[in-house]
């Protein structure tokens, strides 16, 4: 059994269901709008709790074009934060990732309704592969670049958005400035669910990637065509395939990803109090 989701009807425009997923937003909280949105990826989760107060917690399945969660883990959750500024934050643990073939619109509809409640700042975190060796597992890092490798795109028709600043130096040097040990590397998406042979990571590597994930680059460039400042950040939990000489695990992942949360969040709230 499942419920319609709206952005399964091709001839829906997906800016109207982020804009009728905001109204529900605002309706179900009474916030009428929020100032920056948080996408929690594994390890990451713990960052709501520190940011500020969270005032409303919804089931992301009571607000339109919302997908119930394909992960045991990942809370299908969306969070109205009061921050100590008394800005809101939107906290997104509801993310749908390319490999569910649900669709690029289904993916990147939580930033597009993220924009939509007035968000303009898009933080993007996950828990991804290492190919740089002295990135031990549970070392964050910030994104600097990204490769996009799904061979698809959340930009539909000829619509043309430039991506040079995509990953804003503005906002990496923010985290910088509290985090000055903080490493940056370039994302490289791929669609997963299977991690990548270490011939893919070799590739990856050669054509300058740093970090392997299955999530984020799509949306990040959602977030900038809605014309959000976007920060991404990846909390690596293993070694890519082939850099490290062991296979590869989801519950490896889980346990990296559970022992580096209470750093990596503190991180995380410091850089959006600076924001
Ligand atoms: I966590 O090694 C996590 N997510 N593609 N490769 C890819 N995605 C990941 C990996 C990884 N680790």
């Amino acid at each position: 059994m499942h419920d319609a989701n709206p952005l399964d009807d091709p001839t829906a425009d997906p800016f109207e269901v982020a804009a009728a997923a905001a109204a529900k937003i605002a309706e179900l909280t009474g916030v009428q709008r929020h100032d920056v949105a948080l996408t929690l990826g594994s390890g990451w989760g713990r960052a709501a709790e520190l940011i500020g107060e969270t005032t409303h917690t919804l089931a992301a399945t009571e607000v339109p074009g919302f997908s119930k969660p394909a992960l045991e883990g990942h809370a299908g959750t969306l969070r109205s934060v009061l921050l100590p500024s008394g800005r809101r934050a939107l906290v997104i643990g509801a993310r749908t990732h390319y490999y569910e073939g649900h669709g690029v619109r289904r993916v990147v509809h939580s930033v597009r309704t993220a924009a939509a409640t007035g968000a303009t700042t898009m933080i993007l975190t996950n828990g991804a592969g290492g190919i740089k060796e002295h990135w031990t597992p549970g070392t964050p890092v910030l994104i600097s670049d990204h490769l996009n490798l799904t061979a698809d795109s959340p930009l539909e028709g000829a619509t043309f958005i430039d991506l040079t600043d995509l990953y804003s130096q503005r906002l990496r040097d923010l985290a910088h400035s509290i985090a000055p040990g903080l490493d940056e590397g370039v994302y490289c998406q791929f669609r997963g669910p299977h991690y990548e042979t270490p011939a893919e990571v070799q590739m990856a590597k050669t054509i300058g990637g740093h970090i392997v994930g299955m999530s984020t680059a799509l949306e990040a460039i959602a977030a900038r065509q809605a014309g959000m400042e976007v920060l991404g950040m990846s909390l690596i939990t293993n070694l890519a395939a082939g850099i490290q000489q062991t296979p590869l695990s989801h519950a490896e992942v889980i346990e990296a990803g559970q022992a580096a949360e209470p750093v990596i969040s503190a991180l995380l709230a410091k850089i959006v109090a600076a924001l």
